[in-house]
């Protein structure tokens, strides 16, 4: 594609996804009268803020206090963008964020900051967030279904915002059918679009990076926290705004434990390290696993488990392919390790979607297509011998098969002996 053509493609992005989504909504019996919400989220005091994925999917904006509002009936979608109107006295603490221009007569044209937002997010009907109630009166009366968003967390999370508002929507109007509007969108998030990868790819680049950093800086004597803290500090330099989870780096003992995320174990020679990371870049996440020998070589133990996960690898490779399902995946994996006798100390799966979450949005009961991209990522944890190897790598599939994105990070025992072996440039005392 012609640069001018990408560009303008990209700029079209949020408008394409908002009539995918519309589309899909639309073929569903209940779709025809219905209204889809989905809100940016609410910032927490102190906490740096990010927006739900699903909004920012389909909307391109970043900052709290925004909704989108899709209504369908049988002749026609409108949709509706809620962001916050202008407020100079909050700017001063939070700086410039995205508005809804100042309130103009329907008629009149919009100020700057409304045609800002309009291109942002490719969406003509711009409001104020609080005219959001009374903006759904009318749709909601007519709407027999309504769509909602819900975090699929713990139940012991706290009740997000979704859900206290369809507790207030319920309250005023009984007859709305509830519908999960995330289990739609996910139908579109599983498939990656182009400007989708390259994101990734940036963010995979920096991971890399952090990867190198750590083959020339591990040795025996550092703690963990301070392998974490250069991972961040490449991450960070390289432009990632931050984390696409906390990093797990496990010693001895801890490269056992799956999502060990205390990092404050002191490294001895002869232990291995699992460093599970992923620079989060463009709101789009990495997520890969190495396993270190801490003094820069494998024992003849440990790089026999190693050279079993990495067997195992080889094999749920093989098995992707469009067409394919996830859990072919795994047990191409799992058959793999139970072949190398390690059957009892693998336990987890081996492949999770990823994308704008580290836990991408998506059904596993749907086959892989080009541009879905997961992670692979077998484990053999031996926690009686404090020998745990974990090897992850992200993998979009492609209409011939399968492409590694994270081909370039060292992942062979020998090539990482080799790259520790070299001469070191020490920053981290
Ligand atoms: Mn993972």
């Amino acid at each position: 594609m012609k640069a001018g053509k990408e560009k303008a493609a990209a700029k079209n992005v949020y408008a394409q996804r908002r009539k995918a989504l519309v589309e899909l909504l639309r073929k569903r019996p209940e779709g025809e009268n219905s209204v889809a919400i989905l809100f940016s989220g609410e910032e927490e005091s102190l906490v740096p803020f990010l927006p739900d994925t699903n909004f920012y999917y389909f909307t391109g904006v970043a900052s709290p206090k925004a909704a989108l509002m899709i209504h369908l009936t049988p002749q026609k979608s409108d949709e509706m963008l809620f962001l916050p109107a202008p407020d100079p006295a909050a700017e001063r603490w939070t700086g410039k964020v995205i508005t809804s221009g100042s309130l103009t007569r329907p008629n009149a044209e919009p100020d700057a900051e409304r045609r800002d937002a309009m291109k942002t997010t490719q969406c003509a009907a711009i409001a104020a967030h609080y005219q959001l109630e009374d903006a759904l009166i009318r749709p909601l009366r007519a709407a027999k279904t309504l769509y909602l968003d819900f975090p699929e967390d713990a139940f012991q999370a706290p009740i997000g915002q979704s859900q206290l508002f369809w507790e207030k929507v319920r309250a005023r109007y009984p007859f709305l059918e509830l519908r999960h509007l995330g289990r739609i969108s996910g139908e579109l998030r599983r498939v990656k679009g182009a400007e989708e990868i390259a994101a990734m790819r940036q963010a995979i680049a920096i991971t890399a990076e952090a990867n190198g950093a750590i083959t020339r800086h591990l040795r025996p004597g550092l703690h963990e926290f301070e392998l974490q803290a250069l991972i961040e500090y490449v991450f960070r330099s390289r432009g990632a705004e931050g984390l696409a989870f906390p990093s797990i780096i496990g010693s001895g003992p801890y490269s056992c434990i799956l999502h060990y995320d205390k990092n404050r174990r002191r490294m001895k020679a002869g232990d291995l390290v699992v460093c599970d990371i992923g620079a989060r870049k463009g709101f789009y996440c990495a997520d890969v696993t190495r396993t270190y020998p801490v003094s820069g070589r494998f024992s003849k133990r440990q790089r026999k488990v190693y050279e079993a996960v990495l067997d195992a690898r080889r094999a749920a490779l093989e098995a992707c392919r469009p067409g394919a399902f996830v859990h072919q995946v795994h047990k191409a994996a799992s058959d793999a390790i139970a072949k190398a006798g390690f059957s009892k100390y693998f336990f987890h799966g081996t492949s999770h979607y990823l994308g704008l979450d580290a836990h991408d949005k998506g059904s596993y009961d749907e086959p892989l297509v080009p541009g879905v991209v997961i992670t692979i990522e077998p484990g053999i944890y031996i926690a009686e011998e404090n020998l745990g190897v974990r090897i992850e790598d992200d993998v979009v599939i492609t209409r011939e098969g399968y492409d590694v994105m994270t081909k370039d990070i060292a992942r062979e025992a020998g090539e990482i002996e080799k790259l520790m072996a070299a001469p070191r440039r020490v920053i981290v005392y």
